[in-house]
């Protein structure tokens, strides 16, 4: 028979490489989604279109836990990756209530319909670097205390703890990956890294002529999405439950991602950034990066795709997905291609 997994936020970057690798393996691949999106699949379904066919989705909500009951009762999955959260660090400390609510509760409300309704199901929780935050010692690993800096941080940390609860308490096999930042072209235009080549493809075009940032010091680890969904997948593999860093072990300031991007299409990125201290953050993790020995030894996760290949890819991604617009554009009955300086807006 074939598995089961529920993934919550299939829509998303992460969901949608685990959908995709898990029917890479023959799983029955279910997923949740808010009602609205179903509503408006046409951008909220975008990056699990080509999946639809082969993708069961339940409309659900976080907040809401005999939703959740009832997506668990009639699913009866084997594992469960719980990946929806509000997960922009920077919005997080505009409005810290409703991401306690969506990344405390709904954790909270994941586990508690998982236990009532599907106890012998396998959880992922997706954890956070975050959740070191400014920590003391370098690199993070698996005994690093956490120092969040962020209300997104301290849900991430409750997450944790909810998660660590419900293994000991309630004895569910609930496992966390505690992942650094990781990136693609399916990235969300929100996060610097996605900001950064999407603008870019604009003004390499003739589309925009600057990109406004914050602070371009700050250093990530940054490895590819793709390679980090298979390390959740192992997670739920091992006869125990268990905690693990996933990370490339190299960090990189943002000032480098620019430099990396901008060289690709043969750009000086001096030319074209500004400074904007709207994008400042009112407290900053300077810099983080992972030790992910534990994953390498116990999981044989390892990752393979450098960080310059990685830049390039999504690079070369936005600039094909803005011809593309342009294409379409010029296409379109009665419309005239956008001209230089003009902006347009991409997924
Ligand atoms: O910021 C700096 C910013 O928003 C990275 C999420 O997936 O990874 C992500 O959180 C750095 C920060 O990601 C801009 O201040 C400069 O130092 O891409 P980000 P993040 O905050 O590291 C962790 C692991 C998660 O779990 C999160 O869910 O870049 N930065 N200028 C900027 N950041 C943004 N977004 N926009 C700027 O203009």
């Amino acid at each position: 028979m074939k598995r089961r997994a529920l993934i919550t936020g299939i829509t998303g970057q992460d969901g949608s490489y685990l959908a995709e690798f898990l029917l890479g393996k023959d799983y029955e691949v279910h997923g949740t989604v808010r009602r609205v999106a179903t509503t408006d699949s046409e951008h909220r379904l975008d990056r699990i279109r080509h999946l639809m066919a082969n993708l069961e989705i339940h409309p659900a909500s976080l907040e809401s836990y005999p939703s959740l009951c009832k997506v668990f009762q009639n699913v009866q999955p084997d594992e469960c990756y719980h990946l929806a959260a509000q997960s922009y660090v920077s919005y997080s400390f505009e409005d810290e209530f409703s991401t306690f609510k969506t990344n405390i509760d709904g954790t909270h409300n994941v586990l508690a319909a998982l236990h009532q309704c599907a106890p012998t199901c396998r959880f992922y929780f997706a954890g956070s670097s975050e959740m070191f935050g400014n920590a003391v010692t370098t690199p993070q690993n698996e005994s690093t205390p956490f120092h969040p800096c962020s209300t997104y941080g301290v849900s991430k940390v409750a997450g944790f703890h909810l998660t660590v609860y419900y293994r000991q308490a309630r004895h569910i096999y609930a496992s966390c990956g505690m992942f650094f930042n990781h990136e693609s072209p399916r990235r969300g235009c929100e996060f610097v890294t996605r900001k950064i080549t999407s603008e870019l493809a604009k003004i390499k075009l003739g589309l925009a002529s600057e990109l406004r940032l914050g602070n371009i010091e700050a250093k990530r680890d940054w490895g590819h999405a793709r390679e980090y969904v298979r390390a959740m997948w192992l997670m739920l593999q091992r006869p125990e439950p268990d905690d693990f860093v996933i990370a490339t072990g190299q960090n990189h300031s943002v000032q480098e991602f620019l430099q990396t991007a901008f060289e690709h299409v043969s750009l000086d990125y001096h030319d074209w950034v500004k400074i904007d201290p709207e994008f400042m953050r009112p407290l900053e993790v300077k810099e983080l990066v992972g030790d992910a020995s534990k994953a390498r030894q116990v999981l044989a996760w390892e990752n393979q795709i450098s960080f310059r290949d990685l830049v390039t890819e999504m690079v070369e991604a936005d600039l094909e997905l803005q011809q593309q617009t342009l294409r379409e554009n010029k296409t379109l009955p009665g419309s005239q291609s956008p001209g230089a300086g003009q902006d347009t807006t991409t997924g």
